[in-house]
């Protein structure tokens, strides 16, 4: 292939009209939990767009309600008794994935027989350490992470325990993943970017690298830390076999600085809700830049809801389109 594959993060849920007639009907923890469910929205936009992946359908959140954590959503994550002590984190298990969530491995055994004859590969995924921590400590979506900060400068200790269980949690269940068909992994750590690179260096890089060597081998592993391109040179240490990017840095510079991992992303979501033309020549920029190798297109985050969907189509019809200017 030439051109570089194309998916989106989020790609299955909110924007698309389909997902939206789904949730209607099922509450977001009942879909995660059934498998033909997940699986009939995991293929959603597969069926809409020339996607080269699909990522299965959960949250990153899912696999900790057996840690014996009270966990809804409204939208985003909702825990009822936010971990904030010592002793809530001493009290936390660390579940069998093939007992806690049997019905995401069922959803992937489903989806890798429904993939198989469209020749598109899944992606599973899991949370990273610290950005699980920042919704178990917090209770919510926060932007400040004031719990978590308070947390870790009163009892250090009990926080890197905390890191630690969630590191322990994350691997099994990647493996039982990958075990059940997942054909790639991406580990999404969303509020890296809020920390220094010291607090990165400390509180995420060593779990990461963790997680990343129990699966590295198998699958190919794509980490994703948001906001963290003032410090890429930090994130490559991690040893993943793709970085996923913002928008904050061009593809060659992020290359650069990894030195020598693929990147995965560039496109700023917001992008999409603009005019065809806009949407054709940011894509295409971006495409000139990557050149066709060791880049594979997304966008620098989840797209967001609203997104149009003819939008989503024009990025995908500029990818699939394009060839490098030695193929043309
Ligand atoms: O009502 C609904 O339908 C819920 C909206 C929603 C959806 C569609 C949530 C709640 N989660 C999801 C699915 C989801 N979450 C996927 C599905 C696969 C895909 O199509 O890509 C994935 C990969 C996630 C991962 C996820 N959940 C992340 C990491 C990626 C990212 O976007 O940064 C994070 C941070 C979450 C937490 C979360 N879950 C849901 C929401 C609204 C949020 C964000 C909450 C916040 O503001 O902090």
């Amino acid at each position: 292939m030439d051109r570089p594959p194309v998916w989106m993060m989020r790609q299955a849920g909110r924007y698309l009209p389909e997902y939206r007639a789904v949730r209607e009907k099922v509450s977001f923890l009942e879909l995660c939990k059934s498998p033909d469910l997940l699986c009939e929205v995991t293929l959603q936009p597969i069926e809409r767009y020339r996607f080269d992946a699909a990522i299965l359908f959960s949250d990153i959140m899912v696999p900790l309600e057996a840690m014996g954590i009270d966990l809804t959503f409204n939208p985003g994550p909702v825990i009822g008794d936010p971990i904030r002590s010592r002793k809530q984190v001493e009290a936390l298990r660390v579940p069998d994935p093939r007992e806690s969530v049997p019905y995401v491995l069922e959803g992937v055994r489903l989806l890798r027989r429904e993939l198989e004859s469209r020749g598109v590969p899944l992606i599973g995924f899991a949370g990273a350490p610290y950005t699980l921590a920042t919704y178990l400590v917090e209770g919510s979506g926060a932007k400040q992470f004031t719990w978590l900060g308070r947390f870790l400068a009163h009892d250090e200790s009990a926080g890197l325990l905390l890191l630690e269980k969630l590191t322990q949690t994350v691997a099994a269940y990647l493996e039982a993943q990958v075990d059940a068909g997942a054909q790639a992994v991406q580990i999404f750590d969303t509020w890296a970017g809020n920390l220094g690179r010291e607090e990165f260096r400390r509180y995420c890089l060593p779990f990461v690298r963790e997680i990343v060597q129990r699966i590295s081998g198998r699958v190919p592993v794509i980490y994703f830390p948001k906001g963290c391109s003032a410090f890429l040179e930090d994130v490559s240490e991690a040893g993943a076999d793709v970085v996923g990017i913002d928008w904050q840095l061009p593809v060659d510079e992020c290359w650069q600085r990894l030195g020598g991992s693929s990147v995965q992303g560039n496109l700023h979501p917001v992008t999409l809700f603009g005019p065809e033309s806009h949407v054709r020549s940011k894509t295409r920029a971006i495409l000139d830049v990557g050149g066709g190798r060791g880049h594979i297109f997304n966008l620098g985050h989840g797209v967001l809801p609203g997104t149009p969907v003819e939008a989503v189509g024009w990025m995908v019809d500029e990818v699939v389109n394009w060839r490098p200017p030695w193929a043309v």
